[in-house]
């Protein structure tokens, strides 16, 4: 049964119904490892289609630019208390639109224009928002970047000796592309000892983190940051979090809370997105349910089954393994770059991306490494054995594109076919979780 919207849809606009069938069959058929990537559950995806879609109400609950906001001050705050008790946070704010939205509130909140922020290089697995060049906080702010050490590792040395050098105001942990936990401990003594702000980026292990399986850094940062699509199950979006620091002045002499809440409205957003915030209601709710558990240790495992099954095949992984759910492979032996790899990997229906490694000598957007990751397999219910299956895959892709022609880089079309449809067997085996599906389409 279709609701009147999805029927009209598509009596009214064949053209684009194709497309978004489309992209349902290709979800379905491809197996994903974007370690971005994350499969938000029906019922957000519900509640963030409802009613709220057509409400403006610029401020917060109960303090509203706007009339009218009744229903949407209770979803608010019910978001509010969800995320705070999901993350055993004292403070949350849940309007960003994105991640980079919530790290740019925060960090506009703590640094003056031309302040100084540590955080780790884009080659080292830091996120564009955490001070790189290409981003508006690598311009706004004197960015200072740490790197990783010869074993991969966070040098928390040469973190302490940069933030003494250089006086940083906010020193960020987190990354994109770094598959190790981050010591929140160890970071917020070498911002204590700077008299620096420490800002902890969740985004990609959010989801281990509300189920207890990594570390949780909210009462340890002053600030915490995520994106609720990755691990979070739930919309486009972000989320800031305030542990036992989100009473105590911030640089404006206001509680640290409501500075940063400043910053997001009016500072660097206007009317929220409540329809968004419904969505991350119902996604912090599903995060203190069983399944969801579950689920995030099936990702760990998962993790931890695919990097151990690449490195018996012979293949170097950054850090020597994982303990999230990222698997970084450095291509720099294979004669492979990390575009090369992440072509001939979506030939045979394999999703990863090309990511930069420590010390690529080659651009990012040819990167000489392959970021990995298990969020959507073990969405889709597979497990170790599956990944041993996976490991196998990707490594008949690589060696097959090792050896293929040099000018066009192309799979020879019987081994891409032959991949390919093994690939399919195996998505066909372990489907998308359930979502809503256009009529027809399955
Ligand atoms: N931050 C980007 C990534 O990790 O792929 C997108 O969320």
């Amino acid at each position: 049964m279709l609701s009147t919207g999805e029927a009209r849809l598509r009596d009214e606009d064949p053209e684009l119904t194709e497309l978004l069938d489309g992209e349902m069959i290709r979800r379905d058929e491809t197996l994903s490892l974007v370690a971005s990537a994350g499969v938000a559950d029906a019922s957000v995806l519900a509640a963030g289609a409802a009613a709220l879609s057509d409400v403006t109400a610029e401020g917060y609950p109960g303090a509203r630019f706007h009339p009218g906001a009744g229903p949407f001050d209770g979803v608010e705050a019910l978001a509010r208390t969800r995320a705070r008790e999901a993350f055993g946070a004292g403070h949350a704010n849940v309007q960003p639109h994105s991640g980079s939205a919530a790290n740019l509130a925060v960090l506009t909140a703590l640094l003056p224009v031309g302040g100084v922020l540590l955080g780790l290089r884009l080659d080292a697995g830091g996120h564009l928002t955490h001070g790189a060049p290409a981003s508006v906080t690598g311009r706004w702010f004197e960015p200072v970047s740490y790197g990783v050490g010869d074993d991969g590792l966070v040098d928390h040395d040469q973190i302490l000796r940069l933030a003494r050098e250089h006086r940083p105001g906010v020193i960020v942990a987190g990354a994109s592309a770094y598959p190790r936990q981050f010591d929140h401990v160890r970071f917020r003594e070498i911002a204590d000892e700077v008299g620096a702000y420490l800002l902890v980026d969740i985004s990609h292990v959010a989801g281990l983190v509300a189920a207890g399986l990594h570390p949780n850094p909210v009462d340890v940062a002053h600030v915490t940051t995520t994106s609720t699509y990755k691990q979070l199950d739930g919309p486009r979006g972000g989320l800031i979090l305030l542990g036992r620091d989100h009473d105590r002045p911030g640089p404006d002499g206001a509680p640290l809370s409501r500075t940063i809440d400043r910053a997001v409205f009016p500072g660097s957003q206007g009317t929220p997105s409540p329809a968004a915030i419904a969505a991350k209601a119902r996604a912090l709710a599903r995060v203190r349910e069983p399944g969801f558990r579950r689920t995030a240790r099936l990702v760990l495992d998962d993790a931890a089954a695919l990097a151990a099954a690449l490195s018996e095949r012979g293949h170097r992984l950054l850090t020597g393994g994982t303990d999230t759910h990222m698997v970084m492979v450095d291509l720099r032996s294979t004669g492979l770059s990390g575009l090369m790899a992440e072509r001939a990997l979506e030939e045979c229906g394999i999703l990863a991306n090309r990511n930069s490694v420590p010390g690529d000598t080659t651009s990012p957007a040819v990167a000489a490494g392959l970021r990995l990751g298990t969020n959507v397999p073990a969405r889709r219910g597979m497990g170790p054995p599956e990944m041993a299956r996976c490991a196998e895959l990707i490594d008949r892709v690589l060696r097959h594109a090792a050896r293929a022609d040099s000018t066009r880089h192309r799979l020879d079309p019987v081994h891409r076919d032959e991949i390919r449809a093994e690939v399919r067997a195996l998505t066909r085996s372990f489907p998308m979780p359930d979502q809503p599906v256009h009529e027809g389409v399955r």
